[in-house]
């Protein structure tokens, strides 16, 4: 499989691994969304950017429609947010603006 096709696959195959919800509308609710963020992510740099020690803060940070849990939608902006993190640190460029607080919609580049 090429290699983008595999971080395709892997984003959707680890979400719905960890929502577990057979049968009904997959969502991660916060006992889930801890355990992916703890096993799923290794690196310092990009634990630092969704604190899964603080699991309440790191849900109210992605569960954008307060729902209470994370949806695909939500889970792919996290995938996205922890993208940029990594690209920033990787090239110094694509420096934040409004302090680390996300947009709805924000598409530059
Ligand atoms: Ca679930
Ligand atoms: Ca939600």
């Amino acid at each position: 499989m090429a290699r983008l096709e595999q971080v395709i696959t892997n984003i959707v195959d680890i979400f719905l691994e960890y929502a577990d919800d057979d049968g009904k509308k997959p969502q991660l609710n916060t006992e889930e969304l801890k355990k992916v963020l703890e096993l799923e992510i290794q690196s310092p740099e990009l634990k630092d950017k969704i604190n899964a020690a603080d699991i309440g803060e790191a849900m109210e940070m992605l569960d954008k429609n307060h729902d209470g849990e994370v949806n695909f939608r939500e889970f792919c902006r996290c995938v996205c947010v922890l993208a940029r993190c990594y690209y920033q640190k990787k090239t110094g460029k694509g420096g934040k603006k409004g302090k680390g607080k996300e947009q709805e919609g924000e598409q530059e580049d």
